[in-house]
């Protein structure tokens, strides 16, 4: 599998690409399964109909590798929490009081299903294409727990932060422990690796990204690593700006996916000898295609020349995207292969 070399550190041109989102709105085969299921959690909890959108992307793009299809705070939901995906919205939850309703005990009968997806979808793969697993990291998914929708800003979330950092540590700890099991979960029913989306980590001042997001991030990694020799994990502390580094060394991920805004040149100087690079295409690039995206692609693999990388988004592909756009995008990787 190419994407397990790259995480290997071996540099491959062209490299491997999968997308961030990449089943979704914006395939016309996914609205009619998504129209089949009826709302977004039976999507997730329906291992036939979640099998099968996991693998339309790869069947009309051959991606290298395949992303479970599931969703970050299908974990909350499976700790007691209640969930509901409002229409063109997103997720709506009861902001959590405290956690004693929470039941670490009872998660794994209710997300069952998503490693019966995991079972279904790696058994179907093609062998040389990965199957990636993945869950929210503690503080991204805390953040939707606390303040009970998602945005980006969680005022909630950040005034506890100062106000009640006790129930804010026991979410933490709660989410570290769960998030161990559930990822563990994935590894034993075929996932070859592992993704952690800290997709909010970019919210919190220093010392407070430091106990939040890279403490729960190194215990999950740590875990994960010593109960299975070689397994590869990815991070995604997304803008995270100038603690990139330290997220890094001392999480221990094998892999850190780089959103839009870093520039790959800072990101190699900024990180250890031996960081694997995932990203950082513009999804922005992909709805405008033309000369704007071929440029992109050809300055992202150029700053990633001679070292290990997966190629792609900073973040997910949007709606609007038109498929093409992914077909011209995959053309444009494979016919730039460069002498590493
Ligand atoms: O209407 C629909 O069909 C639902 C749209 C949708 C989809 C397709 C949501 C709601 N989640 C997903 C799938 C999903 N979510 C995947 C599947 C695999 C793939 O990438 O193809 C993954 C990995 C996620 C992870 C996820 N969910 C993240 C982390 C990645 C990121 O985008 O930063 C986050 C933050 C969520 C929360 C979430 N779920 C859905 C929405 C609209 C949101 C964001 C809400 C917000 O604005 O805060």
């Amino acid at each position: 599998m190419k994407l397990l070399h790259v995480l290997n550190n071996e540099a491959i041109s062209p490299p491997p690409v999968w997308l961030m989102r990449q089943a979704g709105r914006y395939l016309p085969e996914y609205r009619a399964v998504r129209g089949q299921a009826g709302d977004f959690i039976s999507l997730c909890l329906n291992p036939e109909l979640a099998t099968e959108v996991t693998l339309q992307p790869i069947r009309r793009y051959g991606f290298d590798a395949a992303i479970l299809f599931s969703d970050i705070l299908i974990l909350p939901m499976a700790l007691g929490q209640g969930l509901r995906f409002a229409e063109g919205e997103g997720p709506l939850l009861p902001p959590l009081q405290n956690t004693t309703g929470l039941n670490i005990a009872a998660a794994p009968d209710v997300y069952a299903p998503v490693l019966e997806t995991v079972r279904r979808v790696r058994a179907a793969l093609p062998p040389e294409t990965a199957l990636i697993g993945f869950a929210g990291g503690p503080a991204t998914v805390a953040c939707y727990m606390l303040d009970g929708k998602g945005g980006g800003e969680f005022p909630r979330t950040r005034a506890l932060a100062y106000e009640n950092p006790a129930l804010v540590q026991s979410v933490l700890d709660i989410l570290a422990a769960a998030t161990i099991t559930y990822l563990q979960g994935q590894i034993t029913a075929g996932a070859n690796c592992v993704m952690l989306f800290e997709s909010w980590a970019g919210i919190f001042p220093a010392p407070q990204f430091r106990q939040f997001v890279i403490e729960p991030n190194r215990r999950i990694v740590a875990a994960l690593k010593s109960a299975n020799p070689g397994i590869k994990i990815i991070g995604f502390p997304r803008l995270c700006g100038l603690l990139l580094g330290e997220y890094v060394r001392e999480t221990g991920v094998d892999a850190v996916s780089l959103d839009t805004v870093t520039d790959p040149a800072a990101a190699i100087a900024a990180c250890p000898p031996g960081t694997v690079f995932q990203g950082n295409l513009d999804p922005l690039l992909l709805k405008s295609g033309g000369a704007a995206l071929e440029t992109g692609v050809t300055r992202l693999l150029q700053a990633f020349r001679g070292i290990p990388h997966v190629f792609n988004l900073g973040h997910g592909i949007t709606p609007e995207v038109p498929p093409e756009n992914i077909a011209r995008l995959m053309e444009l990787i494979r016919n730039n292969a460069m002498p590493a």
